[in-house]
This record gives structure tokens, sequence and C-alpha cells, in this order.
């Protein structure tokens, strides 16, 4: 392709993705200042970081990767949060193309619900790409195509009467045919002159999964990277993906990653952005980490060790906590846990963020430690207290009065047993029953 450089200046782009506003607000807490979940502001913060760099650069173009919120209905006070940082953009006249995803979008119909209001309420500059089409966008520098192609469900695609009594591996083989098709046809009326962008929130079958997985309710399909990988984009500019990666060089295929951790899942991951210079046939890009509120898991097995409280204390002490949300998962013996001192635990982790502690009893069966009673031996239950408290050095004293005392239990006589017409309104009476019920569901 022949044309001068002199004439096609680069453009600079912002790609953030899967903001997800609004997610994980139990690991927060209530902010006394402002009444604000803390989370919500860590989220806040994230996206005020990414907008802070779009306008002090400038960018010539911010591109949204889809996932705004947890859902298609965000509460008013987090559509705001979302809504304020983006007005800051149109304040500067830069242009933003905001794509929409599977959680953007409602579970029946067409349509991102929660990102159409900003074009309904026609906010200068800022685009809402809840189809597969080619938008024109002017910049700073010179125009761009960009190509927007949200989160695709069969119902884009396919017709009712194609999908009746049809295989969800069929399905997923006539949609990507589709989507073959529909997409060769915007790329034929491209103009090969422009610099041009795939803004996609799709699963591509190369990528690594994420926390995004267990995010979504219903499962996708996943499009093969040879779909993306054509000359005729210069960057393709994913979302859906929470961890970032890189899936090709050229045309770059890049999946800049949430901006803020939903979950433990997203632990160990760097959270950021992408920073791009775009021209038509050349494309630079870096990608420019977040600080992020740190998440730190604390393991311990306490099955083995002596001193439980002390090593879950030394374990404690030994991790960079402060301010960061923390889980402390522990495993103990069922005669350990009056060794453990909760108060303690609560005053060595206080100054984390926030957190969660997560006991877990090591099973009997699974490790029995007296060999005589095992699953699989037979014994009346005498047999059984005699064996065990042979086991046990402390309790010789009281041997002569534990063992009297059930020999005393075992042969008294119990009460007669209640009829089964009794114990329905004795144990359960139907109010209670029904609220079980509700509970369970
Ligand atoms: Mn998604």
């Amino acid at each position: 392709m022949e044309y001068n450089v002199a004439d096609a200046p680069m453009v600079k782009i912002l790609h953030l993705s899967d903001i997800h506003m609004g997610s994980g607000l139990s690991h927060g807490r209530i902010n006394s200042n402002t009444g604000m979940n803390t989370r919500l502001e860590d989220f806040r913060d994230a996206l005020s970081h990414c907008i802070d760099r779009a306008l002090s650069e400038p960018v010539d173009l911010v591109l949204f990767g889809g996932d705004a919120f947890p859902d298609a209905t965000p509460p008013p006070l987090v559509q705001e949060a979302f809504a304020n940082q983006f007005r800051r953009l149109a304040d500067a006249a830069i242009p933003a193309v905001l794509l929409v995803g599977n959680h953007d979008q409602h579970a029946q119909g067409q349509g991102g619900a929660s990102l159409c209001i900003y074009r309904t309420l026609r906010v200068p500059g800022v685009i809402v790409g809840d189809r597969l089409c080619t938008h024109r966008i002017a910049t700073r520098q010179q125009d761009v195509q960009v190509i927007t192609l949200p989160w695709l469900t069969r119902s884009h695609l396919l017709t009712r009467p194609e999908t009746e009594g049809v295989s969800l591996g069929e399905i997923h083989r006539l949609l990507l045919e589709r989507l073959r098709v529909a997409l060769e046809g915007e790329i034929r009326q491209l103009d090969p002159t422009l610099p041009t962008i795939l803004l996609a929130h799709l699963m591509v079958d190369k990528a690594r999964y994420g926390a995004e997985r267990f995010l979504a309710v219903g499962k996708g399909f996943t499009v093969p990277l040879e779909f993306l990988t054509r000359p005729q984009f210069d960057y393709v500019a994913l979302g859906h993906v929470h961890s970032h990666q890189v899936l090709s060089q050229h045309p770059p295929v890049v999946y800049p990653g949430s901006i803020e951790r939903v979950d433990f899942s997203e632990e160990s991951e760097t959270k950021g952005y992408i920073l791009g210079e775009v021209e038509r046939g050349h494309t630079q890009f870096e990608f420019c980490p977040l600080p992020g509120r740190t998440f730190r898991t604390i393991e311990c097995d306490l099955a083995t060790v002596a001193e439980p409280q002390a090593t879950l204390l030394q374990a404690i002490a030994a991790s960079p906590i402060q301010d960061a949300v923390v889980r402390l998962i522990y495993r103990l013996r069922p005669d350990q846990v009056d060794a453990i001192d909760s108060t303690a635990l609560h005053q060595a982790l206080a100054i984390a963020h926030s957190y969660t502690i997560q006991p877990h009893l090591t099973s009997q069966l699974a490790r029995p430690r007296i060999p005589e009673l095992a699953a699989d031996i037979g014994l009346n239950p005498l047999e059984a207290l005699q064996t065990y408290l042979a086991e046990r050095a402390d309790l010789q004293d009281l041997l002569p009065d534990l063992l009297a005392a059930a020999e005393q239990l075992l042969v008294t006589e119990p009460d007669p047993p209640l009829t089964l017409a009794e114990a329905t309104i004795h144990s359960f009476p139907e109010e209670e029953v029904y609220q079980t019920q509700l509970r369970l569901l």
C-alpha cells in the first residue's frame, strides 16, 4: 500500500476494558466520610486513573472494551460514578467508543441497556457499540475507522427457526459462519487509507481464561484468532478476559484485562490499560499498570503444628496486609479449636482494608487418628468409647466415672418415639417449614 507517512499522522489511543463498576462490594466497607462503599471508590479511582492519563497525554480516542457494570441495571449511584468519569472525556472533546459486553446486555432482546443512555442523551463524542458496524470517527489527528463487535448472542445472528432442534455445537458453528460473513462485509467497505481498529467483546480460542469465566451466566462461544488477525486491521482492541494478554503482534490483538480485581481469582494479576499509537500499517502499544487494591490470601495448615495460635499469628505478621483485602484460610483438627483465640486474630488483621477468616476442620473420617476407630470396624458404643479413652492419657483419672456415666446413658430407656404426626406438629410448625423452604430458594 502506498501512502506518504507525513500525510498519515498516528492516532493516540487509550484502550481499557472490563470496568465492572459496582462489583465485589462485599470486600469493601462504608466510608464514613462519603457514605460510599470503599470498593466502589476503588473502581472509580481506577477508572479515574485511566481518564487522567487520557487527558494528560492527551490521547485522540478512548476505546472501552465492554462490561461497564456487573449487570444491565446498575443502581444510580454506580451509573453516576461511571458517567462522571466519561463526562471528563466529553468535556475535553476526546471521542470515546463504549462497547457493549455480555454484562451490559439484558438477558432478553438486543442492545446494551446500561450504555445506550449515552446515545439517547447524545453525549458529544460518545459512540455506543451495541451492534456490528463501522464508525468513522474524527479525531484531532485524522479520521479513524472503528468496527464495533459487541458480545454476540445467537439472537443477533440467527432466527428462532434456524436454531430449533439444533445442537449447541451446531449453533456455535452457524454463529461463527454468520459472524465471518458479517465481518467480511464490514472489512470490504473499509477505507484502506485510514487507520483501522476492531473493538470486540469476545472470547478468543487461544486466550487464557480468568475471572470472567465465573462471572458469566451463560457460556458464550469462542472465536478463532484467525478471524481477528486480518491485515486490514491496525489494532484489535478486545474486552471480556480479565487477565491482560497479547494474542498476536501483527496486528496487535490485545486484552488489556480488567482495571480492578473483582475477586480473589485475580489476586496475582497486574491490572492496567493500554496506551497505543496507531497508524495505517504500523502500531505501537504498551501496557500501563494501575495501582489497584491488593488482594492477599494467607493459608495455614495447623493440623500438624504444636502451637496453632502462635503459628497463625506469625503467618499474619509475615504477610503485607496493610490496606489489602485479606482472606485467612486455616485448617485445624477439631481438638485444636480451643487453642484459637479469635479476638487476637481480629486484632492482628485490623490493619487490612477488609478481611474474612475461613477456618476448616480436618475431617475425622479422612484421617482416622486411632486405627481401631476406622470407619469400617464395627464396635458397639461402649467399646468405641473405651477405645477412644484408652488413647487419652489426660482423661485416665476420669475413666471409671466416664464409663459408668456412659453405661447409665446407654441402658436408660429413651422417651417413647414420637409418631410422625406429632413430630410434624411439634418440631416444624407450618410457618417455620415455609420459612425454611424460602431460605433454600
Ligand atoms: Mn465480558
